[in-house]
């Protein structure tokens, strides 16, 4: 029996403001809490190192084929001036609400039952041949580096983290898109028999979806992240491929993408679909536009009792803010 215990710079979940508060409160009500139970079953391959008191730790899983091309070099160019966040903080403290049944921390265990392998990724839609291409031969096909991004959730927290990647860029250029896509629209795979809150379909618009310009998967920020630590991802991480987009709100970063669609039209994320006056398509960081119910002018740094400004962008106005250029405050947050 694994004893959950918080660590000093956890909040207790009486303070979190969590994107789901809603969401939980209709599951709760509808599963009777009863999905609840069993959070903390360790399964599966991957590795998991315990140590008494604190919370399981899982790393990539054990099998990960792509284990021999880690760590990959660091592109100085993207580094930042925080500390890293500590690896443990990382792995245990995660979104990825198919397996989340209550805390940030119950997402570790839980994932374990998602397969990494075989994996594979459609690209379709408005692209001169659509195609699919599976995880691995995708990572002998392109250059992969190291870059220091930091992470901030539209709940008020952020962490920084050494992702291994390549850039979204390179990804478009093997897509080859026709000259009328304008938008990217990414998806999580869709399994019943190893996302608890899959099975519970009725609750949530299921699979996550989220979107991005063309301009923006353009930008030289936008990174398909298959490492972090100089490891492959470990599952709750959003393994075996997910986005980040460092100026972005972390719930665009989509997690353990299977389809890639180039579209005409603006995809609606899974968020945005379920509240769109709180997670907007654009969802750019930005600490004067308050989410209804918290502030966005400070972040909890994850691992530290520190609490600092949030900045414009995240910081990364230099690279981004051309983009946007004559969008309103309001609009470049909804
Ligand atoms: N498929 C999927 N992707 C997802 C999420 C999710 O619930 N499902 N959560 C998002 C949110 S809200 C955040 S803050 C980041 C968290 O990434 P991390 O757990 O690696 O910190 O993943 C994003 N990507
Ligand atoms: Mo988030």
């Amino acid at each position: 029996m694994l004893i959950k215990r918080k660590r000093g710079w956890e909040l207790p979940e009486s303070q979190v403001t969590p994107e789901a508060i809603v969401l939980d409160r209709r599951r709760v009500l509808a599963a009777g809490g009863a999905a609840a139970a069993g959070g903390l079953l360790a399964s599966g391959p991957a590795r998991a190192l315990f140590g008494f008191g604190e919370p399981t730790i899982y790393g990539p899983d054990e099998n990960d084929p792509s284990a021999g091309l880690y760590p990959v070099p660091r592109n100085a160019r993207y580094t930042v001036d925080r500390d890293i966040t500590a690896m443990e903080n990382n792995f245990t403290y995660n979104n990825f609400y198919e397996f989340r049944l209550g805390s940030a921390g119950d997402c570790g265990a839980q994932a374990q039952a998602l397969p990494v392998r075989p994996w594979e990724i459609a690209v379709d839609g408005l692209v001169e041949q659509p195609f699919t291409i599976d995880i691995d031969t995708l990572l002998s096909r392109v250059s992969l580096e190291e870059r220091v991004y930091r992470h901030r959730c539209v709940e008020a927290w952020s962490m920084t983290i050494a992702w291994s990647g390549f850039p979204l860029a390179d990804f478009v250029a093997m897509a080859r898109p026709l000259s009328g896509a304008k938008y990217l629209r990414f998806e999580t795979f869709l399994d019943k028999d190893v996302s608890p809150n899959q099975r519970a379909a009725f609750l949530y618009p299921w699979p996550y979806v989220e979107g991005v310009t063309i301009a923006e998967a353009a930008n030289e920020l936008a990174f398909l992240c298959t490492g972090c630590y100089g490891a492959p991802l470990p599952k709750q991480m959003g393994s075996p491929i997910r986005l980040h987009l460092p100026w972005k709100y972390g719930f665009k970063s989509i997690k353990s993408i299977v389809r890639v669609s180039f579209t005409e039209e603006r995809p609606v994320g899974l968020w945005e679909n379920l509240q769109p006056r709180e997670y907007g398509f654009w969802a750019n960081v930005n600490p004067e536009v308050a989410h209804p119910r918290w502030s966005q002018a400070t972040e909890r740094v994850l691992g530290t009792n520190d609490r600092v400004p949030t900045q414009l962008f995240n910081g990364y106005g230099e690279y981004v803010a051309g983009m946007y250029a004559g969008m309103d405050n309001e609009r470049l947050f909804m």
